[in-house]
């Protein structure tokens, strides 16, 4: 099975109709209507650098009111709104399509990229129920540098931290590096404000943990990728701090024995926060991209990295339990130095990665258990698709989410990821972890999910969005 409309070089993009472009100037001000071509550059191409299109305009809206007279006049203009927060995103999800949506006499419609960045509102930490209140815009690492000192933490942490914006977390229910402890973004969410595509606003602020109203809006739009509304501002539970922190990184024989350490070091250490997995040629890469120091004097097939976090020093009770289990080799790291450049061998992955090509990235859920068997077969299933492909396979591996990632095979040749999705779904897993389906994956939602939860998904857009004003093409590459 191929499918090789996913990803295409045409860039027709439509301009916006005079009446349009006036109402977005008069919307958010002429100045943060940006059309020049220089402008929008940064805009247009995601972090995956795979997904681009033309955007007739790039929209800054400074508050909520705004963005909602922004989507309403696309709405009405007959624009589609491509909504986008720090545009990390690695699917095609935060960027223009490259071919653009059609109307419905087949003329292609102006893309207008909704850019939420103005939108930082820091709101005061709740200290008694530990929660806040933050504008869409905000960064992750603008909201972990609001919280230090305040005694609370994001349960929520991930390498893009400095870009990716809380919005944009939500849309794509984003995971990161503390799932197997604290659960991901849809579970930290308390309450929500989101303009839907008629422009009306709908607010559940400041939302309560437990809230059995009927259908949970929250919920529903945590991972909806911005097909069903814009969030303008969220509420968050927040975690309390694991102070002192101890890291190690465990030397393997293969993924399998990476997973089975991981459960067992889950079991003999309530303070465990991270287990992430990576392999050899990986490590090669990050030390040659980024510098720094092999950990090991001799090369292994896998490396197992895990976090402690705890109010004491963690570290004993870390070594106590590293030495219960076989590992071929591993170093502890206390101190902060250490545990930086220990940290470093993992998230340096994505940058060193795009540093070497342009990636095939697949970022798959297997049943934990099936993991050892994924990653050999799947290596196999790479190597009959395309003769000479680059394979590093990382991620983190106590959730069963591995990030696949091939270099070699042209930006638009899809036999790679058919091979490796197919066996996803072989091995019952998930075709998207925690990146998103975008318009990098669409073709592949029926064959994951079944033709009764499309039929349901499609009803909720519909109902929603009977324009298709919202990020068309991404989940579904038709309108619903
Ligand atoms: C990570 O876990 C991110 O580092 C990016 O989800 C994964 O580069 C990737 O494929
Ligand atoms: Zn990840």
């Amino acid at each position: 099975l191929r499918h090789h409309v996913r990803v295409s070089h045409e860039t027709d993009g439509a301009a916006l109709p005079d009446p349009l472009l006036a109402a977005l100037r008069a919307a958010v001000g002429p100045s943060h209507v940006l059309t020049d071509a220089d402008l929008r550059a940064t805009y247009e191409t995601d972090w995956s650098r795979r997904f681009h299109g033309v955007a007739a305009a790039v929209v800054r809206p400074g508050t909520m009111d705004e963005v909602a007279a922004v989507v309403r006049a696309c709405g009405q203009g007959g624009a589609a709104v491509v909504p986008q927060g720090g545009n990390t995103g690695l699917v095609g999800g935060s960027v223009p399509r490259a071919a653009a949506p059609r109307d419905g006499r087949g003329a292609p419609r102006p893309q207008v990229i909704l850019s939420m960045l103005r939108l930082r509102e820091l709101g005061a930490v709740d200290q008694v129920a530990g929660e806040v209140t933050v504008g869409a815009g905000v960064t992750l690492g603008a909201l972990q540098a609001h919280l230090a000192g305040s005694g609370w933490e994001v349960g929520i942490d991930m390498g893009s931290r400095d870009s990716a914006t809380l919005g944009g977390m939500v849309a794509t229910n984003a995971g990161g590096i503390h799932v197997l402890r604290n659960g991901v973004m849809r579970q930290q969410l308390v309450g929500i404000e989101a303009v839907l595509a008629s422009g009306e606003i709908v607010r559940r602020l400041p939302g309560a943990v437990k809230d059995n109203t009927g259908y949970a809006l929250p919920a529903l739009f945590a991972g909806s990728e911005g097909t069903l509304a814009v969030v303008t501002r969220l509420r968050l539970r927040l975690v309390p701090p694991l102070p002192r922190r101890a890291v190690a990184l465990l030397a393997v024989d293969d993924a399998g024995q990476a997973a089975t350490f991981a459960a067992e070091l889950r079991r003999r250490l309530a303070c465990l926060t991270a287990a992430e997995l990576f392999d050899d040629d990986g490590m090669r890469l990050v030390l040659v991209h980024a510098g720094g120091e092999a950990p090991f004097r001799e090369r292994h097939p896998r490396y197992l990295l895990v976090e402690c976090g705890a109010p004491d020093d963690p570290t004993d009770q870390l070594v106590e339990a590293i030495s219960a289990v076989a590992a071929r080799d591993a170093v502890v790291a206390g101190d902060e130095g250490g545990r930086r450049r220990l940290w470093a061998l993992r998230e340096g992955h994505t940058e060193s990665v795009n540093a070497a090509g342009i990636p095939h990235k697949l970022d798959v859920s297997v049943p934990i258990g099936r993991i050892g068997a994924f990653d050999v077969a799947v290596r196999e299933a790479i190597r009959a698709a395309h003769p000479l492909p680059r394979i590093f396979i990382y991620g983190h591996v106590g959730d069963g989410n591995l990030h696949v990632n091939v270099l070699g095979p042209d930006p638009d040749d899809e036999a790679v990821d058919d091979a490796v999705l197919g066996l996803v779904i072989e091995l019952g897993g998930a075709v998207s972890a925690e990146h998103g389906i975008g318009v990098a994956k669409t073709a592949w939602l029926v064959r994951d999910r079944g033709e009764a939860d499309i039929a349901a998904m499609r009803a909720i857009k519909r109902g929603l969005d009977p324009g298709d004003v919202l990020n068309p093409g991404v989940l579904f590459s038709d309108p619903a």
